[in-house]
């Protein structure tokens, strides 16, 4: 079943565009940081890819992924951004309110997208088990932060698209 997973990071024939004019927050969770710290490092890494300046990329950290959506609120709240990535991870097998922190954190970013108009993705792994968040995590399935962060242009991007041309119907 593993097998025929195919690596979401994969974005051949998908139109990414520049991001150099946006400024992005990425919060992290200091919770299993050997996953996150790599999630981390991709986000960043794809950022830059697409022309993101240094200077327009602010990382903060929290301690677990129940606290990413405070986290996005703060960055949302003080400062000056586009749009904002969320990274954390989240390993099934080894946490007993696995679900109680996947809903709250869930819910709560979905929340913010709505109360502040803004991108703000949910780039939390899921797994059953810690080889499952490796695979992720820059392994075989590739990495689920560098997904954040096209997924972060694209919907700016999209935003961008209404401002320029609102009457367009066709979307391919
Ligand atoms: C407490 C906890 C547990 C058991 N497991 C995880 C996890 O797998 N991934 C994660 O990001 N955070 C975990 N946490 C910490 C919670 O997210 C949160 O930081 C604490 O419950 C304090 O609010």
């Amino acid at each position: 079943m593993s097998s025929q997973i195919k690596n979401l990071s994969h974005t051949e024939g998908s139109n990414v565009p520049s991001a150099k004019e946006f400024k992005f927050g990425i919060v992290s969770s200091e919770w299993n940081y050997n996953i996150t710290s790599n999630l981390t490092n991709g986000a960043i890494q794809t950022l830059k890819k697409y022309d993101v300046l240094d200077d327009n990329i602010i990382l903060k950290w929290v301690p677990g992924s129940f606290e990413l959506t405070l986290g996005a609120q703060y960055l949302a709240e003080f400062l000056k951004i586009d749009a904002i990535i969320c990274i954390g991870c989240v390993i099934k097998g080894e946490t007993k309110h696995f679900d109680f922190i996947c809903n709250a954190v869930a819910n709560g970013i979905t929340n913010l997208n709505i109360e502040y108009n803004m991108p703000i993705i949910f780039g939390v792994l899921t797994p059953d088990t810690i080889e499952q968040a490796i695979e992720r995590a820059g392994g075989k399935h590739g990495n689920k932060g560098d997904e954040a962060a096209i997924t972060a242009i694209k919907m700016l991007s999209l935003r961008d698209s209404f401002k320029k041309d609102p009457a367009s119907k066709i979307g391919f």
